[in-house]
């Protein structure tokens, strides 16, 4: 199983990926498209990642706004599978 990031881990990965914060034993963003179809488009990117990292995240979407919300539920919180995921997701928005 992933080992939990600390709080300074945690911090500083935050460092390398503006747009991303905190929200306890979670990391999220909002990303926002020009439409429900650039919004959808988005998603469907990011299942081929997500399946192959084996990690996927919690997906909310209203019209063109898409929240993400990433944490590794069997470790309890936050771990580098997260991260590594985050950093995916940010490419392909
Ligand atoms: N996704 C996320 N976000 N956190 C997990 O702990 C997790 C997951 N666990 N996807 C995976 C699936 C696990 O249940 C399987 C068995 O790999």
């Amino acid at each position: 199983m992933a080992a939990l990031l600390t709080d300074r881990q945690i911090e500083e990965q935050l460092l390398q990926l503006p747009g991303w914060a905190r929200t306890g034993n979670e990391i999220e963003q909002v990303f926002t498209f020009a439409d429900f179809l650039g919004a959808i488009a988005f998603v469907n990117r990011l299942v081929e990642p997500a399946e192959t990292a084996g990690h996927h995240p919690d997906i909310s979407i209203s019209w063109n706004k898409v929240t993400i919300r990433l944490s590794t539920h069997d470790a309890g919180g936050l771990t580098e599978k997260d991260f590594s995921l985050a950093q995916q997701i940010t490419d392909l928005a």
